[in-house]
């Protein structure tokens, strides 16, 4: 094999990873959050809070988000999306990202269809301004 060669096939071999780490939605990480009731840093200026608002059991349980300012006043300004699916079987219960709708309390809702037992994710995007501010996980077992 000439030179040539081999330095286009080591060529061939060292682009490979560089095109398949090319960014795409499916690669974004969401890092696993603190526990649910826990305080968690949102940006520089705000923290939030998450967790169903009862034990979830099969069927529909409803997760709430709670944004507050640092200094604790509640904060509505932020977009936030939910994607519930199970690690274990990827795309089989994938409910997509869909909008938590505000209460008039100003909590965040969305209603999530537990449909089996196991292991569930639920994926966090918290936008405001149309540009994703934190993305995190909840990972439970049903
Ligand atoms: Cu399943």
């Amino acid at each position: 094999m000439s030179k040539v060669l081999i330095a286009s096939f080591l060529g061939m071999v060292f682009a490979t990873p560089v095109i398949l780490a090319a960014p795409t939605s499916a690669q974004v990480d969401y890092p696993t959050l603190s526990k649910p009731g826990r305080k968690v840093p949102l940006g520089k200026d705000h923290y939030f809070t998450y967790g169903f608002t009862q034990q979830p059991k099969l069927g529909t349980a409803v997760m709430r988000v709670e944004v507050f300012t640092q200094d604790g006043k509640r904060d509505t300004s932020f977009a936030i999306q939910g994607d519930a699916d199970m690690p274990s079987m990827r795309g089989a219960h994938s409910s997509g990202p869909k909008a938590f709708a505000l209460s008039k309390k100003g909590a965040y809702l969305l209603p999530v269809q537990l449909v089996m037992p196991g292991d569930w994710e639920i994926r966090f995007t918290f936008l405001k301004n149309g540009q994703a501010v934190l993305r995190g996980a909840y990972l439970f077992d049903l």
